[in-house]
């Protein structure tokens, strides 16, 4: 029998003398491309050329050097089948059963300062990737090297065994696979970053101007095939904006998918601070979404937004903003007058472009996605260097979602059943835990990001109050100095109707001083329009409190979350069972004849 042969061809010689001497030593014909077999042969050990075998020199300045019929037949061929077989012989072919290789260093050569591009063209490898592919192909006949720390172990199996076991062979494969993997990997993402601009057609990424935050840079965002699904049409958005603008849009373009009307949110940090559907606006309404004075009629997008947007104003300052349907004029106006960040739609109206374009001295973020996107089926991200795949959530909320009434009240109206799949499907874009209320087809509390459930619910509990209390007469009669800027209104309007007693504090205090400042209390009867609402006066107001949806990510594991949320006005109750007190919870809200939907699903999202 002839001996077993071995081609190797290595940029990194190290460890190489040491594996040529013991390959030698186990009776192996060793093979090499034209460094590595220069390096082997002046080491005294005998190699030969692969040109020799090829009887084809290398060339094109070694563009060319283990590309061959006879080196890839030789390691492709399965003895196994005598069509290959017959092959072999027919063209003088020596099957080969070892590779060892590894390959041009692509990325360190692009980590280089000066590194142009033709620099990174040369350093891309053809044959040795072609050759750790081939081998790692054929591994159930082939051993694969493709890492000097493999060497070691690899010798001493072979050199007593003249073999290796499958296993090994099969790790070795896999090693070589990702190698190559990685390799392709980090050629693609260098030219994505040299030729993918949304100036030459070629939108699959942006460059960012860092991460999260200033000093993680570079930053990029990308899709590794394809075009990005949005496209920049002012300002350059940031990390942080397209977390908030991809996970936006995802929540109204399902919102109006699922309710058939336009829906819009207003997006901080990766979860809504508010979030609407376009349902009209009453008197009232306007006047507390602060859009009683705009001269545009409203449009159910605009007032999708206002709502979103006027829900928890302290909250949404800066936003960035999601519009399920194309911006009009109407919410173009609304949104020009608040600061945000900016704003994602499938289309913009030519007026609402020129509104929007303005704002921010032409940097305002416009974003303009493609409506026909549907994101791939898994979805990926590292944390700490690990790797972590999931099904994307494509859960819906259907007709189906709310089959399940566990309550003796079973009557859930079509206005509560709206609520709640607006409070769900917001959960589902929300950081969890979390817990949302809902009321006329507006997210009027969220509680995200705590860890425990009863504090999502108490916190989302607490903005639903003070939404609530907005609508109070006295809140809506403050007299203002002519001239308050809105976000001056926003914030006195909520410590007005904050729990924390700044106002009624005896003490005198700056934080006060400021506040009683906004209005002119020379005026007769202003004094006492600015009295600190009592605590009478709010628990009567807190009765109107009603027909509240309340919707959480997960069970609810305690009935003190049924407590809490009823005292905000809930009357609706949205969440999947699975808590050992669910017969408790639902026994609480039974005592409140609350209606209690079992939606089966759990929606967490980070
Ligand atoms: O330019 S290549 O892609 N053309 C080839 O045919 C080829 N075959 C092996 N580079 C090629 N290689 C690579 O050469 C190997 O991956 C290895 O990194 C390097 C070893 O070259 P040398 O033996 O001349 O030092």
């Amino acid at each position: 029998m002839s001996a077993p042969i071995a081609l190797l061809s290595v940029y990194d010689k190290s460890n190489l003398l040491d594996l040529a001497k013991g390959l030698h030593n186990a009776g192996v014909r060793l093979l090499g491309s034209g460094g590595t077999a220069t390096k082997i042969r002046d080491a005294g050990l005998p190699i030969e050329d692969v040109s020799s075998l090829t009887k084809a020199p290398e060339m094109l300045g070694g563009r060319v050097k283990t590309l061959h019929p006879v080196v890839h037949g030789g390691i492709l061929a399965r003895p196994s089948l005598s069509s290959d077989a017959q092959d072999l012989a027919t063209h003088g072919i020596n099957p080969i059963s070892i590779v060892v290789c590894n390959l041009y260093p692509f990325e360190d050569t692009i980590a280089k300062p000066n590194c142009s591009v033709s620099d990174a063209v040369e350093e891309i490898d053809i044959g040795g990737v072609t050759l750790l592919r081939a081998a790692a192909k054929n591994h159930e006949r082939v051993i694969v090297l493709s890492d000097p720390k493999d060497y070691d172990e690899f010798l001493k199996e072979f050199g007593t065994k003249g073999e290796v076991n499958s296993e090994f062979k099969q790790k070795l494969a896999l090693k070589a696979f990702e190698a190559t993997s990685a390799y392709d990997a980090a050629i693609s993402n260098y030219f994505r970053q040299q030729y993918a601009s949304e100036g030459n057609g070629l939108s699959q990424r942006i460059a960012l101007r860092y991460g999260a935050n200033p000093h993680q840079k570079p930053a990029q965002a990308y899709v590794p095939n394809g075009t990005l699904p949005f496209k920049v049409l002012s300002g350059s958005p940031g990390y942080i904006n397209l977390l908030d603008a991809l996970n936006s849009y995802a929540l109204v373009s399902e919102l109006q998918a699922t309710l058939s009307l336009p829906a819009a949110t207003s997006f901080k940090h990766v979860s809504p601070a508010g979030a609407a559907i376009g349902l009209p606006l009453s008197d009232v309404e306007k006047q507390v979404f602060g859009v009683d004075d705009l001269k545009e009629e409203l449009t159910p997008l605009a007032c999708a937004y206002a709502r979103a947007r006027g829900a928890d104003r302290m909250s949404s300052f800066g936003d960035f903003i999601a519009l399920s349907a194309t911006c009009d004029r109407a919410t173009a106006r609304i949104i020009s007058r608040e600061v945000s960040d900016g704003v994602i739609a499938p289309g913009f109206d030519a007026d609402a472009l020129e509104i929007l374009g303005k704002k921010k001295g032409g940097k305002y973020c416009i974003l303009q996605m493609d409506q026909n996107y549907v994101p791939p089926e898994r979805e990926t991200k590292m944390v700490h260097g690990v790797h972590l795949e999931q099904r994307r959530n494509d859960a819906k909320i259907t007709d189906a979602s709310f089959a399940t009434i566990v309550s003796k009240n079973k009557s859930l109206p079509i206005s509560a059943r709206q609520d709640l799949t607006l409070a769900l499907l917001a959960l589902k874009y929300t950081q969890s835990n979390s817990v949302a209320y809902a009321l006329n087809g507006t997210l009027i509390g969220l509680g995200a990001g705590q860890q425990s459930r009863i504090h999502c619910t108490r916190l989302a509990g607490s903005k639903a109050d003070a939404f609530h209390l907005r609508f109070h007469p006295r809140v809506l009669a403050l007299p203002f100095k002519a001239g308050t800027k809105r976000a001056d209104k926003a914030n006195a309007i909520d410590l007005f109707v904050g729990t924390e007693g700044v106002l009624e504090d005896e003490e005198p205090s700056v934080e006060k001083d400021a506040w009683f400042n906004l209005f002119d209390l020379e005026k007769e009867g202003n004094k006492e329009k600015v009295r600190p609402l009592s605590r009478e006066e709010r628990k009567a107001w807190a009765k109107g409190m009603k027909g509240v949806g309340i919707a959480s990510d997960a069970f609810f594991p305690f009935p003190d979350n049924v407590h809490r949320a009823r005292r905000s006005g809930a009357e609706y109750v949205a969440a999947p069972r699975g808590s050992v007190m669910d017969e408790e919870c639902v026994k609480v809200a039974d005592e409140y004849g609350m209606v209690v939907v079992d939606v089966g699903v759990r929606l967490f999202h980070h």
